[in-house]
This record gives C-alpha cells, sequence and structure tokens, in this order.
C-alpha cells in the first residue's frame, strides 16, 4: 500500500512514449525536475508504464467524446513510459509551469524554454502530463501506482 507524504503537495508527471524512446532526453528532464527544488529529492516514485488501451481509455476518460480521443490514446499505448509522483511546496503549478501550455506550437510561442516547446511533436505528442489539481493528482496517482 502506497503512503503518500502529508506535508507537501505531490503531482503525478507522465514522461509519454515518444520522450521515452529517447534515454538521453529522459536524463536531461530529470535533471531539470530536480532543479525545481533545491533542497530535498521532490522525486518520490518513479515507475515504468506500458498501457493497454483499455488503461489509456480509463486514464483519459473525461475526453472520451474530444476529437483527439483516438490518436491520444493510440499514442500513450505506443510504447512504455514513466509515471512520476513528484512532491514539493506548489509542485502541481510548478510542474505545469515547466511543461508549460499543451500543444507545443503553442508553447514555443509563449514559454521559448517550456519541456513541451522543446521536446513536443505534435498537439497530441505533448511528451509530458501534469495532474491539474489535488483531486486530479490523487485520482491519477491511485490510478497509476494502485490504491493509496
Ligand atoms: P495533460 O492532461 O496531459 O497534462 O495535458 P493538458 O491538461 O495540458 O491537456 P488536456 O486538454 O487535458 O489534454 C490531454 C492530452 O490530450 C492530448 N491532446 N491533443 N488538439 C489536440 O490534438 C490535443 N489536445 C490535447 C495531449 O496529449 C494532452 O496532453
Ligand atoms: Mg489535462
Amino acid at each position: 500500500k502506497l503512503v503518500l507524504p502529508t506535508n507537501t503537495e505531490y503531482t503525478l508527471a507522465l514522461l509519454k512514449p515518444d520522450l521515452c524512446a529517447d534515454p538521453h532526453a529522459v536524463q536531461q528532464v530529470i535533471s531539470d525536475i530536480q532543479k525545481l527544488s533545491s533542497t530535498q529529492n521532490n522525486i518520490y516514485l518513479r515507475k515504468e508504464l506500458v498501457w493497454n488501451i483499455e488503461q489509456a481509455q480509463q486514464f483519459y476518460y473525461q475526453h472520451k467524446d474530444r476529437f483527439f480521443y483516438t490518436r491520444l490514446t493510440t499514442y500513450m499505448t505506443s510504447g512504455s513510459f514513466e509515471a512520476l509522483i513528484l512532491t514539493g511546496e506548489n509542485i502541481i503549478s510548478q510542474w505545469r509551469g515547466l511543461i508549460g501550455t499543451t500543444q507545443p506550437v503553442r508553447a514555443k510561442v509563449s514559454v521559448q524554454d517550456s519541456l513541451r516547446a522543446k521536446y513536443g511533436i505534435t498537439d497530441t505528442r505533448n511528451s509530458f502530463h501534469g495532474s491539474d489539481s489535488k483531486e486530479s493528482a490523487l485520482k491519477e496517482i491511485s490510478f497509476v501506482f494502485g490504491n493509496l
């Protein structure tokens, strides 16, 4: 059973399959994450994942009626990828700030040095996920790491 720290915020970060196809890029990103926190280690847990189509559909159920749902779930089943539980003060907005806006092309305009601008390939294959609230973080972490 997974026990989350109670004294700090946490979030679920996904390094999606396109990024994980490039181990050098993964190493760079891990080092960028570690720079978010100057004091303690902010990577609480790290896990390699492979999703079948049912798992991808369930994780992204809220998008089931969107035009990009099929290509999103296909993308997320295209290879192994990594899930990380990140912890720290304001880590939800810190991580979303680092990855940048959803669509890499827009991210290139708005935040030049965002991770999606740097690594993202298309609007869907944007290399990263970050929980958007404490509620989503809790739900997503228990989906990926088992019941809390
Ligand atoms: P995420 O949940 O992955 O952190 O991304 P987000 O909040 O920035 O974006 P969201 O709207 O929740 O979309 C979830 C994922 O669906 C793919 N997507 N493709 N126009 C498109 O083709 C499109 N829009 C979204 C992306 O992979 C996005 O991260
Ligand atoms: Mg989202």
